[in-house]
């Protein structure tokens, strides 16, 4: 681990030093391209026959019955039902509050312009299964959506190879009030969502995590009018940490995030020497404890160490850095949100653990990876909705700039714009 570790580097090391690594996209346009040509003609059956070759599963009923959903509810122990249950209620109460009231402005006297917010009315939810099955990232996305009123939302998640699906996915799909999960993944799952089958209808946007491959087919469903929350890349989470920190826990919200995929990257700063050591030390004795120590060490091994001299400067490499997660492990962390300016969630202080917002405290998880926090927030509400503007003018509203907009359109050579103007003018 000691070549990732830097010690006073200079300013002008920075950006060389957070540079992530380079993601490996192997050229799945083509691959993602024939699929979606596939499915567009041939739908259920193109679905379920890249089902058998990518996944190995044949599934003749994409939709989950209820009768299975009924089951997996009986499986899923009665704690974390209530676990659920309670995040399902803070992340409620924190996206219902980013409602924004209707706020009418008169510009000039006698023109009133405002927005309105409308649903969107059909979104697909795609749940990874794999390894880890994150049925936390459906509270994430079918809470905000049912908030927000989208009419249709549907779900989408592979099946395991015996052709079920986790039971925690059906039982917090089922919570959320989601009518229909089909057993679909990868590409073939997202092409089915922006062309509709017989049996998995079109949706206009699409959410969620996935692979190389899912993210790939998101990109590509844009081009056939389908919009995406964004295109995910691996999780990412940078510690700043003072004197007052406490190695163990930056340790474990560090492997927290490693814990994710080999291609995780977690960054940690430290601007007292004691405290980096002990918490280099410290990642060592909790990565042998951890069961997925193997894809945690990999991303450790991508990882950054570094100590600098001072939480103001930590905060200048962290804006630069534009970290999915940032922890303030430091003395009065609130002192410090201003000047933080490119981040996707912020976690204050000691008690305040990354962990902790991934499941329950009520932000939502979905966030930007990969340096977006630069120019993108992360999901909310506003991501299920669409803003429509509006004006009315009066007469006198439209006496009041109807000369500018004749002059602004001769300018602009559009008589008949001027037009719209004029005739109207001249008939009062
Ligand atoms: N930390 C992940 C979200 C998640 N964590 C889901 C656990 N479950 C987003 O970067
Ligand atoms: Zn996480």
């Amino acid at each position: 681990m000691t070549d990732n570790i830097f010690r006073f580097p200079a300013k002008s090391e920075w950006l060389t030093l957070l540079q992530r690594p380079a993601l490996e996209r192997k050229d799945l346009r083509n691959l993602v391209q024939d699929i979606f040509t596939e499915v567009k003609l041939n739908g259920d059956s193109a679905v379920k026959s890249f089902s058998e070759k990518f996944d190995n599963v044949s599934i003749d009923e994409f939709l989950v019955s209820n009768q299975e959903i009924e089951k997996a509810s009986d499986e899923v122990p009665e704690d974390l039902k209530n676990a659920i249950q309670l995040a399902k209620e803070n992340i409620f109460k924190f996206h219902k509050s980013q409602h924004q009231e209707i706020n009418k402005i008169e510009t000039q006297p006698g023109i009133s312009c405002w927005r309105e917010s409308r649903a969107i009315e059909n979104v697909g939810l795609y749940i990874p299964g794999g390894t880890a099955p994150l049925f936390s990232t459906i509270l994430m996305l079918a809470i905000p959506a049912k908030i927000a009123g989208c009419k249709n939302i549907i779900l989408c998640t592979p099946p395991q190879k015996d052709g079920s699906v986790n039971p925690a996915i059906l039982f917090t799909a089922n919570l959320c009030g989601i009518e229909k999960i089909y057993k679909v993944g990868g590409s073939q799952a997202i092409a089915a969502m922006t062309f509709g089958t017989e049996s998995i209808s079109k949706v206009d946007k699409i959410f969620g995590p996935g692979n190389q491959y899912v993210t790939a087919a998101k990109v590509l469903a844009q081009d056939f009018g389908v919009a995406i929350d964004m295109p995910a890349g691996p999780s990412e989470v940078l510690v700043i940490a003072d004197s007052s920190a406490i190695a163990e826990f930056c340790a474990a919200d560090l492997l927290s995030q490693a814990e994710h995929g080999i291609d995780s990257q977690v960054i940690f700063i430290a601007t007292d020497e004691t405290v980096f050591n002990k918490t280099l030390k410290e990642i060592e004795v909790q990565l042998e404890q951890l069961p997925r120590n193997e894809i945690a060490r990999k991303a450790v091994e991508n990882s950054r160490f570094i100590l600098l001299n001072s939480v103001e400067d930590a905060i200048k490499l962290s804006n630069l850095y534009a970290p999915e997660h940032l922890i303030l492990s430091i003395q009065n962390p609130e002192n410090y949100t201003e000047k933080i300016t490119n981040a996707g969630s912020v976690f204050l202080g000691n008690y305040s653990p990354e962990a902790a917002g991934d499941y329950a405290t009520g932000t939502n998880h979905t966030l930007p990876t990969n340096g977006f926090a630069r120019n993108y927030s992360g999901v909310s509400l506003d991501s299920f909705v669409k803003r429509i503007t509006f004006q009315n003018l009066t007469q006198k509203g439209l006496q009041n700039i109807g000369k500018s907009v004749e002059l602004m359109a001769e300018a602009e050579g559009l008589f008949a714009h001027k037009n719209a103007v004029s005739l109207r003018l001249k008939s009062f």
